[in-house]
């Protein structure tokens, strides 16, 4: 019973794929080659497809195409400006980012003469203008004598840390009680920046420490600029001292 469905289904493949080869492979004669980036650089260094920049940044595309061809540059699907591949079929073509966040998605076409424009090279560029900060925290109830209590502090996005053991350390960091009639009490003992470098545990004495539910502490961190915190687009953290308030949660 199951033989002609496979049969079917071997067939319909076969169809999809002589029909995608048909479109996706050499460009049928009448149309142009399709230009390749190369390189995209911000200025001090490569990105990679999808990466973030900072706002008034000028990214240089550099790629290759067929001889004295006009590249066209798409973005978000409309035609952005064009430049042209000189005799070795190499070109450049900058743009700034502004002030405006979100994806940018660019598409390279190439035309040479006589033949209809070739098919698109896409890259896309994430503008992020926002500098990191201290998002939340969260704070766990503990058991008594149980494991030490701990409390975690979120950036709002990824980090950066150019000197992670100046950050972790425990001069820069305290935890007081804003409201604490359970009798909460916490010294922080540890900082660490957890895999992600997005979020940090903060780690709380296991004997004498205790976290009780509906009791409110409050986190301050001092920052150093030593410490160097950016974002994933560059964007430098800059918040002289942050306080983040938390009610103890079951
Ligand atoms: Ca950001």
């Amino acid at each position: 019973m199951k033989k002609p469905i496979v049969f079917l289904s071997v067939l319909v493949l076969l169809v999809v794929l002589a029909g995608c080869g048909g479109q996706s492979s050499a460009p049928s004669p009448s149309q142009t080659q399709k230009p390749q980036l190369i390189t995209v650089n911000d200025g001090s260094k490569n990105l990679q497809n999808g990466d973030p920049v900072r706002g008034g940044v000028t990214v240089t595309f550099t790629g290759s195409g067929p001889a004295d061809a006009i590249i066209r540059v798409y973005l978000n699907g409309t035609l952005l400006g064009s430049t042209t591949t000189n005799s070795a079929g190499s070109f450049t073509w900058s743009w700034t980012s502004g002030t405006t966040e979100g994806t940018f998605a660019f598409a390279f076409t190439a035309k040479a003469e006589e033949l209809l424009e070739s098919d698109q090279e896409t890259f896309s560029l994430v503008v992020d203008t926002t500098p990191p900060y201290f998002l939340s925290c969260s704070a766990k109830a503990d058991a008594p004598l149980d494991a030490a209590p701990t409390i975690t502090v979120q950036f709002n996005e990824p980090v950066v840390i150019g000197d992670v053991n100046l950050f972790e350390h425990l001069a820069y960091w305290a935890v007081n009680c804003v409201a604490c009639p359970g009798g909460s009490h916490f010294t922080v003992t540890e900082a660490t920046l957890e895999e992600g470098s997005q979020t940090v545990t903060l780690t709380g004495k296991w004997d004498t420490d205790q976290l009780v539910t509906g009791d409110q502490v409050m986190v301050h961190f001092i920052y150093n600029s030593l410490m160097d915190i950016k974002d994933r687009a560059g964007n430098a953290f800059s918040t002289p001292l942050s306080i983040l308030t938390c009610t103890v949660t079951p």
